[in-house]
Formats: C-alpha cells, structure tokens, sequence
C-alpha cells in the first residue's frame, strides 16, 4: 500500500518503552508510527516546563515544527505523596540525568525505607498532546493510582513499573501483562480519549 502524508505521525519520544506501548495502543488504526529514532539529527528538547503538560507540549510543539508532521508527546512520570509529589516531571532524571531505570527505582526505595505500607500511595500521571502542523493540538490526560512496594518485582514495562504496586491487582505493573497495563494505565486512559478524538476524526 502507498504510503500517505497523512498516515504518519511522529512519536515525539525517544522511550522504547512509551515507543512500544503506543505502537500497540494505535494497533488497528490506519497510522504509521515514527519515534525520535526516526529523526536523530532533531533538535534536543529541554524539558523546563512546571507541569506534565507543558513538558509534552513543547516536545510535540518543537518536533512538529522541525518534521512538518503530525506529532504525539507524552509526558508522564511518579508522584509519590509521601515525597509531596517527587519525582513527578523529573522522573526520567531522578537519580541524575541519564540516569537508569534501575538508579531511579534504587534512589526512590532509599527514600522510602521506612515509610509503612498506609503512607506509600503514589500515582502515574500521563498528559498527552497531540499537536498538528499548522500549530493547533488537543490534550489528554490519565492516571493510575497505586502504592510503591518494599522491592521491586516483575520483568515487563520500563521505568518504575516493577515498584509500582496496582492495588486492584495486587501486584506490580512490571508483573501485569502489556495489554492490561495498555489497558488501566495512565498513559493507555489518556491514549483511550485521544484514540476516541481521531476516530471521531476531530483531531488530525
Ligand atoms: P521521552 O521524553 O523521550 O518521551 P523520557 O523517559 O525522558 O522519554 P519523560 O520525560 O516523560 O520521558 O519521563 C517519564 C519517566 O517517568 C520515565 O522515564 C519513567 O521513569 C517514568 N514513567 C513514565 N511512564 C511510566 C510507566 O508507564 N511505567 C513506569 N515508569 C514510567
């Protein structure tokens, strides 16, 4: 089948795990998914904004700008009460930047030793911005609220999934197979609503 302009959006993202949770969340749809990997002379993104929102807004805004396409950017990160909220937009960068997600999860149960199981809520937060090439874009967002265990458990996800305990479940993210986390996930709620937008065609 030929390709067409309009089939192609930019992931602005250089995430493998976002990358392939969102390649499986479009799975049925008429949309060619590119990523970061695609572009790599791109130009850096310096994620300085206040909110999940901002964050994900600039990165669409500057990808869209530099590729003339359609873009997707998710920002998305921990909010820990306990640590009011921390790691929240820093979460890629917790342990300092280029950090691992092993350094990340290792700092964030140092903080927590401790904290007993009634004080160890958290949450995923996800905005999601869909930003066109003639400069207008929609937002969407999601959560999934857990609690943070004592060591992490489970080999699926990315970041702090094998730590981030889905009550319902009674187990991690990291334990939960992909379609169910796609499926309850901050990022998957706030890609539901996006999704609804493009198929009632009000978005591209
Ligand atoms: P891009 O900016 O290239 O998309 P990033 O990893 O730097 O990749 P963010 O700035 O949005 O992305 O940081 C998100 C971090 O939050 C991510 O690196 C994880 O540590 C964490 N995170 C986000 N969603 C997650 C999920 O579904 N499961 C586990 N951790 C997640």
């Amino acid at each position: 089948m030929a390709e067409t302009w309009n089939n192609k959006i930019v992931f602005a993202s250089e995430n493998r795990g976002k990358i392939r949770e969102l390649k499986a969340l479009l799975g049925g749809m008429d949309v060619d998914l590119l990523s970061l990997h695609d572009y790599p002379d791109a130009p850096p993104i310096v994620e300085d904004g206040h909110t999940f929102f901002e964050n994900a807004l600039k990165k669409a805004r500057v990808i869209s700008e530099y590729t003339g396409r359609t873009v997707i950017a998710d920002d998305s990160g921990l909010e820990v009460d306990h640590l009011g909220g921390a790691p929240g937009i820093r979460s890629a960068r917790y342990a300092g930047v280029g950090a691992t997600d092993e350094e990340n999860i290792r700092k964030l149960l140092t903080e927590m030793k401790g904290v007993p199981g009634n004080q160890r809520e958290a949450a995923f937060k996800c905005a999601l911005v869909l930003y066109r090439a003639d400069g207008t874009f929609e937002a969407f967002e999601g959560e999934l609220k857990g609690t943070i265990s004592l060591e992490p458990s489970g080999s699926q996800g990315f970041g702090y999934d094998p730590v981030f305990i889905v009550p319902e479940y009674d187990m991690t993210v990291a334990e939960i197979d992909p379609e169910t986390k796609n499926r309850i996930s901050h990022r998957g709620k706030a890609f539901a609503k996006l999704k609804e937008s493009l198929l009632e065609g009000r978005t591209i």
